[in-house]
């Protein structure tokens, strides 16, 4: 009789149960193997296992809503098969991004598809076959007709009493994860926590509507709303260091955008393969420690999923970027912006973007024009790609600099330039033709490649910085050389420790905020007294370094970020996802670290309690406010609502970047005899002769047979059309 019984059982509700367990399992195991939730305590362990249980219910249970048992099996396959997929996803996701996927970077999929598409592959593990034998066992129980075998009054009944269930254990998990994390969804707080607590479904879901909101968020914003953002600006403004002010006026600016570059490689030596030891990036430890740089040791990204999107808003308009997804991508084409170009260009300037991939990544091409750029030089217009010459993300950076220059030569000065480089891009592949530096293998092949493909971004620098010299724009120009954000992500950094001389054993969530940092480097010819500077700022505080520097008074301009030079800078960096790093405190969620030892802060603190606590409060709060303050004037457009004194907004119309080059030329004409291009200034004569490079993809550094064999002739043919003109 026993027995009947619970044959009965699981012939009714097992496949259904099976489903619910395994897939429960399965994401509570992906919880261990692929995120770091930074799950602390037992009680929060118990929640983590709990979490996956009520949704996995609920969208299993949607499945018993149809009538016959044939149609409730085949949706619960198809459910579980799609869920699976969701998990999975995130899983390749939180490889690169350490994050979750966001509703609005699936929207602007194209972008991320590009972004991480082309190194899926490197995504995978052989282990992942785990994350799908529990699939192939539901299609194996299905076919074996193992599945349930419910009658229908009884069915109606179950799918009801089932979406009861989960949404009861949903409020049990809820009131536990309001115990231990209180107000977890009316603030808020980053992805990490939602999943930790509530789980991985039930954060997409509120990320979808979370979207929603914020898509009338723009609609309902008016002027009022800018108030708030002049107030804070009043607050925050750092007056900039007389020492400093207008040291580069005038001048030419060119950014170097250092792909992936973080600040541990500057000044690092390295055993290669072959026994000897050499620095990884000579010549921009060269620049760093130069009597006319001045360079900064405490220096972050504060870039999220927007990666070099957001470096680039971030350094352009002293604005973060958003906290889901890429703000090119979601307000680029819409909003109003000051950006540097705009603002320069009511000063004389003149400004272009140069990139060796297609313009539309990231939005590219709808953004700069709303931020004013002149120009866009970018690979379906301006460059020549082949197999041999360019990686995932666009030309190979020796031969982009090179290629560039035909152009930098024909702008009107001042210039407002941006170079973005990508050969150091994830996973740093290996290049056959072009490794030239090989440490000894490390267990991940993109932390062995990183080292070569930064040292090949090293040189390829060196080279124009040769050309810059030698063409005479050297002396005329202020360089800033930057890092746009990690290029080795927090979950290989265990493997990265090693060879700085860590301990993958002891590494934690403070190393991990510690290697944030990336290079900074003010270049300008000419200086004499430079300096390596400690103060702690991101990249938010470039643009008003920068205005400084140029002699421009910044008050009236929106920009959130303190000049890194003032001596009245607050030294509070919020990252996107909120971590906050002060020179006394690294503060993750609860954790708060003393940020020259690591040390937990609240033990080596000699001040009272409540000092500490007041000081640390203030912190937060100070970096929060920062990072709401723009999102508010992103997500509201609020700039649309402001003009600062002598600001002439940008006209989206006036460019067509897909005729950048000859409308530079179209320019040159114009400006005539009066012209103050370099080529004009040399009497039409091109300097791209002088620009030097060992690149053996250039034609001219190529035999005859090899640009016969190789059909890269058409290649040498453009350029030397380029030279003509
Ligand atoms: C793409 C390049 C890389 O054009 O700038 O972008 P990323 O993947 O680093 O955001
Ligand atoms: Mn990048």
């Amino acid at each position: 009789m026993k027995i009947t019984l619970k044959e009965t059982f699981f012939k009714k509700y097992g496949f259904f149960l099976i489903a619910i367990l395994l897939f429960w399992l399965k994401t509570y195991l992906a919880y261990h193997l692929d995120f770091s939730l930074g799950v602390d305590g037992a009680f929060q362990q118990l929640i983590l296992f709990l979490n996956p249980l009520a949704s996995t219910i609920f969208i299993f249970g949607l499945s018993l809503f149809f009538s016959d048992s044939k149609k409730s099996n085949r949706a619960l396959l198809l459910l579980y098969f799609l869920n699976s997929l969701l998990l999975f996803s995130n899983i390749l996701y939180y490889r690169e991004f350490s994050d979750f996927i966001t509703i609005k970077s699936i929207l602007s999929s194209a972008s991320i598809t590009k972004s991480i598409g082309p190194s899926i592959f490197q995504m995978f593990k052989l282990t992942d076959i785990v994350y799908w034998i529990d699939f192939i066992l539901m299609i194996h129980l299905y076919r074996k007709k193992k599945t349930s075998q419910i009658s229908y009054s009884l069915k109606k009944k179950m799918a009801f009493t089932t979406m009861i269930v989960s949404i009861l254990v949903f409020l049990f998990n809820l009131n536990l994860a309001e115990i231990s994390r209180p107000q977890l969804l009316t603030r808020t707080f980053d992805r990490n926590y939602i999943v930790k607590y509530l789980g991985l479904n039930v954060y997409t879901i509120y990320d979808g509507v979370q979207t929603a909101k914020a898509n009338s968020v723009r609609a309902s914003a008016d002027s009022s709303d800018m108030a708030t953002v002049l107030d804070y600006l009043e607050d925050h403004h750092a007056e900039p260091n007389e020492a400093y002010f207008g040291k580069a006026e005038g001048r030419n600016i060119v950014y170097v955008h250092l792909e992936s570059m973080q600040q541990f490689i500057i000044n690092l030596s390295m055993i290669e393969k072959d026994g000897t030891q050499s620095e990884v990036t000579p010549f921009l430890n060269s620049l760093y420690d130069n009597e006319d740089s001045i360079s900064f040791s405490n220096f972050f990204h504060q870039t999220g999923q927007g990666k070099t999107s957001d470096a680039e808003l971030l350094m352009d308009n002293s604005l973060f970027g958003l906290p889901q997804g890429s703000a090119f991508t979601q307000a680029g084409s819409d909003n109003t912006f000051h950006a540097a170009p705009q603002i320069l260009k009511n000063k004389g300037y003149t400004s272009a973007v140069f990139h060796g991939n297609v313009g539309s990544f990231w939005n590219r091409d709808n953004t700069y024009k709303a931020m004013g750029y002149d120009y866009f030089f970018s690979a379906e217009t301006s460059y020549t790609l082949n197999d041999e010459n360019s990686l995932e993300y666009g030309l190979k950076d020796k031969l982009f600099l090179q290629e560039s220059v035909q152009y930098l030569e024909q702008m009107e000065q001042p210039f407002y330039t941006k170079f973005l480089t990508v050969s150091n891009h994830f996973p740093f592949p290996e290049d056959e033709l072009n490794t030239v530096y090989e440490i000894p293998e490390t267990p991940d092949s993109t932390v062995t490649g990183y080292f070569n493909t930064a040292h090949y971004a090293d040189q390829a620098v060196e080279e124009f910085f040769q050309y810059m010299k030698d063409s005479g724009l050297y002396e005329d120009t202020i360089f800033i050389l930057y890092g746009d954000h990690f290029g080795i992500s927090n979950s290989r950094n265990t493997t990265l420790a090693p060879l700085l001389g860590k301990s993958s054993r002891t590494w934690g969530e403070y190393d991990n905020a510690m290697l944030q940092r990336v290079p900074m480097i003010i270049h300008i010819p000419g200086l004499g007294n430079g300096s390596i500077q400690d103060t702690y700022g991101g990249q938010v505080d470039a643009l008003p370094t920068l205005m400084h520097l140029l002699g421009i008074q910044t008050e009236t301009y929106v920009q959130l970020g303190q000049d890194l030079l003032s001596e009245e800078r607050n030294q509070i960096v919020p990252f996107r996802n909120g971590i906050t790093i002060t020179p006394e405190y690294t503060i993750i969620g609860n954790s708060i670290y003393d940020t020259k030892t690591g040390n937990s802060a609240l033990m080596s603190s000699e001040d009272s309690v409540t000092d500490y606590q007041n000081e640390v409060n203030r912190i937060k709060e100070a970096s929060q406010k920062q990072l709401m303050i723009s999102d508010q004037i992103i997500n509201g457009d609020l700039l649309r609502f402001y003009s600062p004194a002598d600001f002439i907004p940008a006209d989206r119309d006036a460019h067509n970047y897909l005729d950048s080059p000859a409308q530079l030329l179209e320019d040159r004409k114009e400006a005539g005899d009066e012209g103050t291009s370099l080529i004009q200034q040399n009497n039409g004569k091109s300097s791209v002769p002088l620009y030097k490079t060992d690149a053996p993809e250039f034609p001219a550094n190529q035999t005859e047979t090899e640009l016969d064999s190789e059909n890269t002739s058409s290649e040498k043919e453009v350029l030397e059309t380029n030279l003509l003109e």
